[in-house]
């Protein structure tokens, strides 16, 4: 029988205090999952960890910058030690910084690869070992419309999540055999703290021109949210997803397959 139960499952979500992270988790925790995540400052596990209260779920939280190989091995020791081996990882820490390329500092660039791509190899080397040892597991990394597409201001961003989708097959290629299960969620256009500055209201009331052009980009005709992005989760976290392996699913309102609405 097919089950998107994750009933005695251990799930570690990176960055998951709030956005696109806490709603995830809170999936996973819905279907059954126990849940650790991670945040760089104890004020945002601090309020990481209320939130989760308030939605019944007892998550485990950790102080950790993913960029930092010492703190990652730490924090899956100590997630081991509280909660067992972790059976689902979602690499969904990320920044983004929005800045045209040739004003980008060779710094500011590193800083978002560093996070938005080296952290997802790190996390993911840290937990593939115990996942080896324990017959399996499921690696999700937070992809975007920008492992497929570029736009102005994003070529740190896009350079990152090209290689995600790339890192993502080569985990499904290289350890496959082992019963890991590592895939990609492309979001399209969500509306969290990442995206504030997009969907901002103009100072004589209208609407952000990025806002409207991402509506008329996208079938939906509207923003995602957080919600959209949960079930399809639960699918790749669950043994229903047991066959599906290296593969990106956008969750987009249909944004890649449309040329977008034509003016009126
Ligand atoms: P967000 O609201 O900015 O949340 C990002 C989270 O990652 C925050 O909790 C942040 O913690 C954490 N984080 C950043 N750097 C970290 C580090 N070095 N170590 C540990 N945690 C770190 O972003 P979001 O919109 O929820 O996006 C989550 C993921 O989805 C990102 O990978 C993003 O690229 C991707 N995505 C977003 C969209 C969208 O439209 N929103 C679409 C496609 C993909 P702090 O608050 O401490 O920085
Ligand atoms: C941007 C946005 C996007 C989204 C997302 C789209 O500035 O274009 O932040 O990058 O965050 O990645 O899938």
């Amino acid at each position: 029988m097919v089950s998107f139960s994750l009933e005695g499952k251990v799930a570690l979500v990176t960055g998951a205090s709030y956005g696109i992270g806490f709603a995830l988790a809170t999936a996973f925790a819905e279907a059954g999952a126990k849940i650790a995540f991670n945040d760089i400052r104890q004020e945002l596990v601090d309020k990481g960890l209320a939130s989760y209260r308030e939605k019944g779920i007892d998550a485990r939280g950790y102080v950790c910058d993913v960029t930092k190989e010492d703190q990652v091995q730490a924090l899956v020791a100590d997630i081991e030690r509280d909660l067992g081996p972790i059976n689902i990882l979602v690499n969904n820490a990320g920044i983004i910084k929005r800045i045209p390329m040739t004003e980008m500092t060779a710094d500011e660039f590193r800083q978002v690869i560093d996070v938005d791509l080296n952290a997802p190899f790190i996390v993911s080397k840290a937990v593939i070992p115990s996942m080896i040892r324990n017959g399996g597991g499921k690696i999700i990394n937070i992809c975007s419309m920008m492992s497929e597409l570029g736009r102005e201001t994003v070529s740190a961003y896009a350079a990152a999540k090209g290689g995600l989708k790339m890192l993502t097959r080569n985990i499904a290629s290289e350890y496959g055999e082992y019963n890991i299960q590592c895939n990609g969620i492309g979001p399209g256009y969500i509306a969290t703290p990442q995206t504030a500055p997009l969907r901002e209201r103009q100072p004589d009331g209208s609407r952000h021109p990025f806002d409207s052009f991402i509506v008329a980009k996208t079938p939906a005709a509207r923003w995602g949210t957080t919600e959209d992005l949960m079930g399809p989760a639960v699918f790749l976290a669950s043994s229903a997803s047991d066959f599906v392996n290296g593969h990106i699913l956008y969750v987009d309102g249909g944004i890649l397959a449309y040329i977008g609405k034509q003016p009126k």
